[in-house]
Parts: C-alpha cells; structure tokens; sequence
C-alpha cells in the first residue's frame, strides 16, 4: 500500500516537471481547431454555449416530451438535460407509478375507470403573476386522453391530474392567465360533450361539440379547483391553440381552429378524406372570449351542468356577449398574444402571411355591434378587414410566434421553409431569415410568451433530425436547435437531440427564478404536502400486524435500512412504510423488493411506501437502490415470505463468522483512529461561522444523528466484551465505526463546503 502510493506520487512529480508520460506538449487552441476542423465561427458558438464545470445555467426550459408523457428539462445555453420529470407515465426511477403516493396521483388521471399509463404532451405552461413567469407551478396537457397535469416547482413532482369532464381529446392546453387563475385548455376533434354518448356522424352538426375548459387554479392549495372550474360549449370546429390576452386585452382570451367547414371524411363510405374537405375554405375562426364575464356567469348558475360540470351554452354565451368569432387565414395553428397585450398574431399554416389582429379594433367592433353574419350557431361573426392590424409575407407554412426583448420584434417558425422569420410587427416587415434542421414546428424564446421576454436566445424545436446525428436506428431523436438573438442577425449555436418522444412546445424561465428545496420536512407525503401517516422518525420504526395485513414503519439512513428483516405469511397484503431520515443535500435512498415490481425514491424527508401481496413464498431480498455512500451495497434486508403453517426449528440461529479478542482490540483501536479524525472536523467547523450556512447546519444535524447512535452501541459492545463474547462485541465495534464513517464522510464534506464558500474563523 504505502509502496503503490510513493511510485504514484513520484509518476506525478515527473510528468508534472518534465512532461514524462504524455504524448506531446499540451495542443494549442490552433491546433484543436486543425484537428477538429472548426472555424471561427464555431470557436464563437461554443464559447456562447459551453458552460464550464460546476457553472450553471441562465435559463432553465421544460418542455414537452410529447409521446413519452413527461416533461424535459435543460439549461440554456448549455443545452443539457437536468430531468425527464415524470407526469402522465410511470417513471422508475423517480418511483412514479411504482410506489403507492404517485400511483394516487396517476389515479386521478384514470378516464371512466380504466387505467391510462401514457399521455401525449404538448404544451407547457409556467405560472404566472401580472403576466409575468414566476416559477412556481407548471402545467402541461394530454392531447390523447384530454387532462392537465399540475406540476409543483417547489420539488419538481407532479400532484394533480385532471380529466376533463366534457371532451374527447384536446390540443389547446395548457396557456395560463396573467394571474394564473384559470388554465386554459381547449378541445381538438368535436364529439358529443356528454360521456359515453353515441350518436352517428350524420347527427356531426347538431350532436357533436367542441368547447373550452377554464380550469380554475387554487395556488395556495397548488391545486386546480375543479368545483371552480367551468366550460364554454363551442361549434363543432377544431378548436386548437388558445393564449390569454394580457394588460389591455386580460380577462379575454383568443382560441383558434381548423375544419370550421365542419367536414366529415370517410374514405371507406365513398367520401374525399378528412384533409380534403377540412381545408377547403380560405378561412377558419379564431373565437373570442370574454372569460373574465363567462366565470361571473357561472358564479350566477347560468350554466348547465353535463357530468357534474359547468358548462355555457352557445345560446347563453351569445346572449350574454361574451363569445364572438373572426376568420383566420386557413388552417391556423398559432394563436400568440404580444407582450403588450395589444395585437393576437395568427398563422395560417396554409397560407404565407401571418395576419396581426389588433384588440382595440376588435372592441370597437364589439362595442359598436358591427358584424358581417353570424355562423350556424349564431355566434356574431366579425369582420377581419375590421380587426386586422397588419398582414406580412413571411414564407411558407408560419406556425407559432415568440416575442423578444426589444419593442416590437417576433420570430415566427416557417414549417416548410425551415426557416425562423424575425420581423416586426408593429412596422409590418421582414428583418432576418436563418436557416434550421428541418422543418420547425414550434419555436421558443427566452419567457418569450410573458409580458416581459427576455431575449438573448430562442430554441427552434424541429420536427426532423434526418442528418444531424449519428444515426441511431429508423427512429430518429428530436433536434433543438439554440440560436442567438442577441444581435441584429441571428446565428445558429447549437444542435441538442432530444432522445424522449416529441417535443411540441417549450418555455424557459430564469434560473434565478426557480428556487427548489433540497428536502422534505421528515415525514412528508410529497405527492399531497401533507405529514404521512406511514412516517417514522429514528427509534419508532415497527412492524404492525392487522389479520393479514403487515405494515413496516421503516426509516432510511446511510447505510441502513430499519427494518432489515421483515417477515410475512404467504397471501399477506403488506405495506412498506419508508422515512429517509437524512437531511444532507442529494442524499437520496431508493428502495426496491426483489420480483413484487416496486420501486420507491426516497429523497430527503420524504415518506414513501410501497404495497404488494406476499402471493409466493421464499426469500427476497430488498435494498438500496441509489449508491448514496461507501456501504450502500449493504444497505440491504431480506424480506422472508413464509410457507402456510411453517414453524421455526427450536434450536437454529443464523451462521456465525468467528471473531476472536484479537479481532475486537483491531477494531478499538480503529474507533479511536477514526475518532481523532472527526475531532478534527469537528474542530474546524465549531471555529467558523458555519451558523450562517443552512447547508452546513444541516450536514452537521445529520453527521450528529450518526454520532448519537454511537452511545448505544458502545454499550452493546463492552457489555459483550465483558461476558468474553467476542462475536458480539466485535460486530457492535463495527457498528460503531459504521457511525463514525458516516459522521465522518457529512463532516468532511461541510469542511470543503466552508472552504468554498468563504466561512469566517470565528474562534
Ligand atoms: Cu405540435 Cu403546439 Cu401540439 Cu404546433 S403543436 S407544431
Ligand atoms: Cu441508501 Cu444506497
């Protein structure tokens, strides 16, 4: 040992003073370029985007995982991927439909009855206060299977899924309103608004509806309110994208669709397909509404209740004034309101103008009941002459528009171009083009969809990879390409595959923003914020028996699990009660049953449990599925699942390894060893400041949990040495050390923490 250490040392010395044992002398900057073929140019992306080790983010985006059900987040401008959140699919790792409090939470998202384990993310939206992001909450919809998801940003975990109680899919989810009061979300494919309800396509026109659902968000609960919550019932047209407006225009909102020709398709009955006929006027509607007065409405009783929900009909929203209708440009997909609340900017994906609507024109319409005809279902139809601001030849295929820092500026995406057009949009003209791979659906800028943007970089979320990666088999990854906006021309930075389903919509927010807690309060049920009834601090972990159900109040701490044996009857229903007892940053356990397909992630404080049927007999061992520290691999138990009737012989015990008086005065001596170390930790610390650290009052509360077990054990030992039992006072020595190590390994990193962060000698 001391040999091998002296020869690394002297290796170090020699390569350090003589350069022995490298190849050649260190490459130069020129050289890197040579060899990697790199321009200037590419030098000037990487330096606008490498983000050094141990330096963070500016900004943090969440975006969609379309397919997969979940969320992704990354940083910007590095472009690396912090978590795949999971939402609407069980994820393991995070224990996310594995154990018993997220499969509660996936529960809600169950649609009559029946259990739905995938989801179709698109949209994302981040809670906001006066139409600003203030990093509270987020919000995604299900375009399959039409729910939101609200996820808490305070721990990253999702804690509500709603169904929606009238439609049958949706698109346009989730947009919030400037106070995150309501989350909007707006049905696609028209169908009956009563559940389980039949009625044939001949009845498309009188029977089936679109409609739009304002989710009331209770932010002190963090919840949405479905009790609050109310829909307006819409013609059967594709209602797709929706945004809120925002100073001027709050209290409305701006919903717009496709295949308002209400067309039904069939090739199997003889008749053009639905592509054919649902594009086959120049324009659809983008609906108005007035969802400030359709809540007073509701709050009246003038809706009608269809499954227990409040729905406005078209009569009474007409009546009442609260619902109009403007032709778009065909087939529209982005609705996008300016920062200024001021102008809604459609595209017409169809045609090659973005068309800029202006507010104030569309109240004084209103407002001098000015319409050019009303639509089948009577809803007043206003004229787009009289509401359009502006109209810009920007190219083929415009989609979604983001706004920028500056006054004025917006990027919209060109899907068959594949081009990102920056333009203005107060002056009606086209200002830069970039190029993008290929074909850009949504596009997404820095809070670019708040009051205040932020500039400084957009994200193109193409559709297409095709030769931007190595390749990886028929099923390409995504490709989000970062731009640089910053300056008059846009360049190109970054090219990041996105190998999780497909992103539809993104936003970034501040990092600064977003300030995530490291633990729990011990004992707290994350998916409900609420104190668990399963929680066990240190010294009350049990095994309760109830007939044939088991319960196991357990407690994780490194590296142990209490219980570490729990045994069972064959066909007992048990129950896995689990506290991580840590309080230390990043000190997660995860816990595992071999073959009963359960999972937990415990992280700090957090109580999870797990629940299977002990249906086959035999030995299975559970443990530590996070290495959390230098025993984590014996961070382990045996759960024992006995045969019907099984007795104990009388005399067995478990195997013994032989540890002599000699073995038990080794480990003394290593107790002493160890101890005169953490004097010295502990030493250092107590002469500094490191009160004014939380993270270190923390690490020091937990290194104190390990030392305080030492008292026990230390009895356990000296009483055995006393009755020569040098097995048991052994093992109770080692145990001891155990705690010492532990205490030892928390002190030793609050040490390099204090001598990072500039910790004052007090003493
Ligand atoms: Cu793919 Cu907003 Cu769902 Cu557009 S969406 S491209
Ligand atoms: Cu706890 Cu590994």
């Amino acid at each position: 040992m001391m040999k091998s250490l002296a020869v690394k040392a002297i290796t170090v010395l020699l390569v350090a003073t003589f350069g022995i044992g490298t190849a050649c002398a260190a490459e130069s900057l020129q050289d890197v370029m040579k060899r990697r073929s790199l321009s200037q140019q590419d030098l000037l992306s990487a330096a606008k985007t490498y983000t050094p080790s141990g330096k963070r983010d500016e900004f943090v985006a969440f975006s969609s995982g379309g397919q997969s059900g979940q969320v992704i987040i990354y940083g910007i401008p590095s472009m690396r991927i912090l978590k795949y959140l999971a939402v609407f699919t069980p994820e393991p790792w995070q224990g996310y439909g594995y154990d018993e409090e997220s499969k509660e939470v996936l529960k809600g998202g169950w649609i009559d009855g029946k259990e739905i384990t995938w989801g179709d993310t698109h949209h994302p939206a981040i809670s906001e206060t006066n139409g600003q992001y203030d990093g509270q909450f987020l919000f995604i919809n299900d375009k399959a299977n039409p729910r939101i998801a609200v996820i808490d940003l305070r721990d990253y975990e999702t804690k509500q899924i709603v169904v929606n109680p009238v439609f049958k899919s949706e698109h346009g989810g989730a947009f919030v309103t400037p106070n995150t009061d309501y989350v909007i979300e707006a049905s696609q494919y028209a169908a009956p608004l009563e559940p389980k309800k039949f009625y044939p396509l001949e009845e498309f026109n009188d029977k089936y509806r679109g409609g739009i659902t304002y989710w009331k968000f209770d932010r002190g609960a963090g919840r949405i309110d479905t009790s609050k919550s109310f829909s307006i019932e819409l013609p059967p047209y594709s209602q797709d994208l929706s945004d809120a407006g925002k100073g001027p225009s709050d209290g409305w909102s701006f919903t717009n669709s496709f295949c308002s020709e209400r067309y039904v398709g069939g090739i199997e009955r003889g008749r053009p397909p639905f592509e054919a006929g649902c594009s086959a006027k120049d324009t659809d509607y983008m609906h108005v509404i007035n969802w400030e007065k359709a809540a007073k409405l509701v709050a009246q009783g003038k809706a009608k209740k269809i499954n227990g929900h409040d729905v406005l009909m078209i009569d009474t929203a007409v009546k009442e004034g609260i619902l109009f209708l403007i032709p778009e440009p065909k087939s529209p997909h982005g609705v996008d309101v300016t920062p200024d609340g001021k102008f809604i900017i459609v595209s017409g994906k169809l045609d090659t103008h973005v068309s800029v609507f202006s507010f104030e024109k569309i109240m004084a319409a209103i407002k001098a009941g000015k319409f050019e005809s009303k639509d089948p279902y009577g809803i007043p139809v206003i004229s787009m002459q009289d509401t359009l601001h502006t109209q810009v030849a920007l190219g083929l295929g415009p989609l979604h528009t983001q706004y920028d820092s500056k006054k004025c500026i917006a990027y919209t995406s060109l899907y068959v171009d594949s081009q990102v057009a920056k333009w203005d949009y107060c002056e009606g003209k086209v200002l830069d083009k970039i190029s993008v791979h290929y074909n850009i659906g949504h596009l997404m800028t820095m809070e670019g969809d708040s009051v205040n943007p932020k500039g400084r970089y957009l994200v193109a979320l193409n559709k297409l990879a095709i030769d931007r990666f190595n390749p990886v088999g028929p099923l390409h990854p995504q490709n989000h390409q970062l731009i640089d906006i910053s300056n008059d021309k846009m360049q190109l930075l970054y090219d990041m595959p996105l190998p999780l389903g497909e992103p539809h919509y993104a936003v970034a927010i501040e990092a600064s923003k977003l300030k995530p807690a490291v633990r729990y309060k011990v004992g707290t049920n994350s998916r409900t914020d609420k104190p668990h009834p399963g929680a066990a601090r240190a010294g009350e972990e049990r095994i309760e028996r109830n007939g044939n159900k088991v319960t196991v109040y357990g407690t994780l701490i490194r590296s142990h699990i209490t219980p570490e044996i729990i045994e069972v009857d064959v066909g007992d229903e048990v129950t896995i009660n689990l506290t991580n007892l840590e309080r230390a940053e990043d000190e997660t356990h995860g816990f595992t049953v071999s073959t009963y397909n359960v999972h937990a992630s415990a992280e700090p404080g957090k109580t999870v449990s797990v629940k299977f049927k002990a249906d086959k007999e035999g030995v299975y061992p559970y443990y530590c599925t996070e290495f959390c520290s230098a025993l984590h691999l014996e961070m382990q138990g045996y759960l024992l699942v006995k045969p019907k009737g099984w007795k104990p012989a009388p005399s067995k015990e478990i195997a013994k390894a032989t540890y002599t008086e000699e073995d038990y005065r080794a480990t003394l001596k290593k107790i002493a060893d160890t101890q005169a170390v953490i004097d010295v930790v502990v030493g250092y610390i107590t002469s500094t400041n490191y009160k004014d650290f939380p993270d270190v009052v923390n690490m020091v509360d937990d290194a104190t949990d390990q030392l305080n077990r030492i008292a026990g054990a230390k009895t356990k030992y000296e009483a055995a040495a006393a009755k020569k039992d040098w097995e048991q006072a052994n093992l109770w020595a080692e145990q001891v050390f155990q705690y010492q190590v532990k205490a030892a390994d928390i002190g030793l990193r609050a040490k390099t923490y204090l001598e990072q962060n500039g910790a004052k000698k007090v003493k």
